[in-house]
């Protein structure tokens, strides 16, 4: 394919931008818009594809693994994809607050796409629970911060509550175009592989997420673009992990605070794709997470957050088990950008910086040189 700007410019004129617009622009036919939608976009999606082999090999190695490395959307999560399409269409339906509660992530995205269209965010945020790289986003972003005395779950709560007054536009993924824009992941990893995997793991959290990705493979396979479906696979920490309990858990805890939830919105879309596309859901604990954190990060240089290590814990413990057929292609979603979390990082890398005297010798001694 010739690339524009393999060319020189002729003086005085000026090249086709070579530009990718954002998830709205580039699949529009799969999403709930018109002419007249105002695309409120910053260029979120395409995002890389990531072969990890060194990361396979650590856990025994036979098949392919590719991270769909969502820490490079624009706020560093894959809540953007949802959450243009939420604020385009909060605009057109002349919405003048936009309102989310959040364990982080969806709080950075809805302040940025708000700021990027003039609308006011607010957003519920559990005291003291929020990774702090997403809490500065929030406040730079200049969205209304309000701490909540209590967990997601609470504040969620309060938040269609506020809904029910038609006062406010929620932009939590119950709000169903949040899903819609989700689903284009699914259609990036198999435009970028060339066919659909044959698994997708993911962590669980609202369960938004599966259950978009679900949908995206299976409007993908509808169309002809591709001639199979994944079976899906979610991971919960065991902590917070009513799904796998079949429950709702009142105090969920664990360090991957963006998966703190206790009650899922997206409960049911979860069981469906599950049950649909014959996968299954299971808990990882706080090490094995915090295990596959710090390992993807030193096997091949993807530095995600505890919550999307979360799915990566559960790849290592299924291979470990010999549960991955030989030759499988999995794709996993890395949810998170490592930089979120900075605390987490820190205190599990398990060691710090060396300091010494600004001397070479000093340095190549403690280098063992
Ligand atoms: C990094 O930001 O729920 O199962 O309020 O931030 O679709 O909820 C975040 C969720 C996984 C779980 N990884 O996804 C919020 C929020 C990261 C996340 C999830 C979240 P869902």
């Amino acid at each position: 394919m010739s690339n524009p700007s393999d060319h020189p410019q002729p003086p005085g004129t000026r090249r086709p931008p070579i530009a990718w617009t954002g998830i709205i622009d580039r699949y529009a036919e799969f999403l709930p818009v018109t002419d007249a939608t105002p695309v409120i976009s910053l260029h979120e999606g395409n995002t890389p594809l990531i072969r990890v082999d060194r990361f396979v090999e650590a856990c025994g190695g036979g098949f392919e693994l590719w991270l769909k490395f969502e820490g490079l959307n624009p706020t560093c999560s894959f809540k953007d994809r949802g959450m243009t399409l939420a604020v385009s269409k909060a605009v057109e339906r002349k919405a003048e607050v936009v309102i989310c509660a959040s364990t982080g992530n969806t709080s950075a995205s809805a302040a940025a796409y708000a700021a990027r269209s003039g609308l006011k965010c607010v957003v519920l945020l559990p005291k003291g629970k929020i990774a702090l790289g997403k809490l500065a986003q929030a406040l730079m972003y200049g969205a209304t911060t309000i701490a909540i005395e209590g967990n997601f779950d609470d504040a969620l709560r309060i938040v269609r509550e506020l809904g029910e007054t038609g006062k406010v536009e929620v932009v939590n993924s119950v709000n169903p175009v949040r899903i819609e824009g989700q689903k284009t992941a699914a259609f990036e990893i198999c435009d970028q592989l060339g066919c659909a995997p044959h698994f997708h793991f993911l962590p669980v959290g609202n369960a938004g997420n599966i259950t978009a990705y679900w949908r995206g493979f299976k409007e993908f396979h509808t169309a002809g673009r591709v001639d199979r479906l994944p079976r899906m696979f979610g991971f919960q920490a065991a902590g917070a992990a009513p799904i796998v309990e079949g429950h709702k858990i009142d105090h969920p805890e664990t360090v991957a605070s963006a998966i703190r939830i206790g009650n899922p919105a997206s409960w049911q879309g979860a069981t469906d794709a599950l049950n649909e596309s014959k996968g299954s859901i299971e808990k990882v604990t706080d090490e094995e997470i915090l295990e596959a954190y710090k390992l993807i990060a030193r096997t091949d240089g993807v530095f995600v957050e505890p919550a999307s290590a979360a799915a990566l814990a559960g790849i290592f413990r299924c291979a470990k088990e010999g549960k991955i057929p030989e030759g499988s292609i999995i794709s996993a979603t890395m949810t998170g950008h490592g930089l979120k979390d900075p605390d987490t990082a820190i205190s599990s890398a398990g060691f710090e910086a060396t300091v010494l005297k600004p001397d070479t010798r000093e340095v190549m001694k403690a280098i063992g040189l």
